[in-house]
């Protein structure tokens, strides 16, 4: 189960059929038939989980009670392979089509069972509820199902399949679902970052507290990845609060609840001031890295000729100036002035709510190119 930070505020399915990379194994008869990756924001942490699963079905000669079924899994596959938990209906589709090259008929064990304890259907290899609506067969699931009643698939082809609930002594088929390592994260190149968010009345307080979340992910995103990175981060409306500086020696945890605790302070848009106080933090604590201005806005300054000149003068510096729009209806022009003239530095979404799409490719520009 890799990790990958990235913020959602409910809980969604968002499923990928990925390219069956891996070679075909074939273990003991068994079948690689495809892998499937899962994704889906928690309500706990609000990070994107991927899972990525191989699936194998083991050959038509071999059908075995549940616990051997269970076991044969663990002992074929590792330690993270179990049988088969089919927890959305975009991955019992996957499962549906892949299993038509298995025979017609056929029927399959899975990681599913009664729990008599709290009296609900799951998926015993990892806890999971059943998904919505489950494909029950007619009859199904069991009225008085007991601790020893398990699902079974039963599939003839992919529109023709679904569930049943047996006792655990019958012998059938099984699928093995084996998880994979996560995926490493990008890794991010060495840099400096200075956040600069514009707190003027004109933002409106929902957008500034969506633009203070893709601040705190930016950071998780690009700095707190590579232990060798700083951070500053200032906030600006008539005048600039330096909330972190540049040289600053505080956790992780601190610096995201310094960003997200950010007062509004309303008012004008003196961006030109924000610009010069971030080129001073940049001169006071200077370091041969790649240096990054990333002002999030919704580029209505009070003078636009001053913005475009003090960009000129971070430029001269060599600091790399990218502009986020954090209105729907923010300024191209000055996002593109603060950007100096280079569109692929200006990260903007139309819908305001949509802001964490631009983490990725702010964060890959940031991160890779020097
Ligand atoms: C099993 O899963 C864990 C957690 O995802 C992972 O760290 C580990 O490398 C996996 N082991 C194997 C053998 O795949
Ligand atoms: C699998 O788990 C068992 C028991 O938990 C352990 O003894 C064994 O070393 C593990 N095998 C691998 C390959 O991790
Ligand atoms: C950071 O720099 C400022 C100004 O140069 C200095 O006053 C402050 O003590 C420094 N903070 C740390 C933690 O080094
Ligand atoms: C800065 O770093 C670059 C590349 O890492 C190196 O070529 C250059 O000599 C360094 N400059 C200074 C002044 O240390
Ligand atoms: C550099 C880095 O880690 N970038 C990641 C930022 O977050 C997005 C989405 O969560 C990932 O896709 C990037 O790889």
């Amino acid at each position: 189960m890799g990790i990958i930070k990235f913020v959602l505020w409910q809980i969604v399915f968002v499923n990928v059929a990925l390219s069956q990379h891996l070679a075909e194994k074939s273990i003991d008869g068994f079948t690689h038939i495809g892998s499937f990756r899962s994704a889906r924001a928690t309500r706990e942490n609000r990070e994107l989980q991927f899972d990525d699963s191989d699936y194998y079905v083991s050959p038509g000669t071999n059908t075995v009670a549940w616990a051997t079924a269970q076991q044969s899994c663990r002992i074929l596959f590792g330690n993270n392979s179990t049988l088969v938990s089919v927890e959305s209906v975009d991955e019992w589709d996957f499962l549906k089509i892949k299993l038509e090259s298995f025979g017609i008929g056929a029927t399959y064990w899975t990681s599913g069972m009664y729990d008599a304890g709290s009296r609900i259907w799951r998926w015993s290899s990892n806890d999971s509820p059943l998904m919505t609506n489950p494909p029950w067969d007619n009859g199904h699931p069991a009225a008085f199902p007991t601790g020893i009643h398990r699902i079974l698939l039963s599939h003839t082809n992919r529109y023709t399949a679904s569930w049943r609930t047996i006792q655990n002594s019958q012998p059938h088929r099984y699928i093995c679902e084996m998880n994979r390592p996560p995926v490493d994260p990008i890794t991010c190149n060495e840099n400096d970052l200075l956040i600069v968010l514009d707190s003027s009345a004109s933002i409106g307080s929902h957008n500034y507290k969506q633009a203070k979340l893709f601040a705190s992910n930016l950071f998780r995103n690009v700095t707190a990845v590579n232990e060798n990175s700083r951070i500053g981060f200032l906030i600006y409306s008539d005048a600039v609060s330096v909330m972190i500086n540049l040289n600053n020696t505080l956790s992780a945890e601190e610096i995201i609840e310094v960003i997200i605790s950010a007062p509004y302070l309303k008012g004008e848009t003196a961006t030109h001031l924000a610009i010069d106080e971030a080129l001073r933090q940049f001169d006071l604590h200077p370091r041969n890295v790649s240096q990054n201005l990333v002002i999030l806005t919704d580029g209505e300054s009070i003078d636009s000729t001053l913005t475009a000149e003090a960009i000129e003068a971070a430029i001269d510096m060599g600091v790399r100036s990218m502009a986020v729009g954090i209105s729907p209806s923010a300024n191209q022009e000055e996002l593109l002035i603060i950007a100096n003239g280079n569109s692929e530095h200006v990260f903007h979404s139309d819908k305001c709510d949509e802001l964490e799409s631009l983490l990725s490719p702010l964060a890959q520009t940031i991160c890779l190119i020097n």
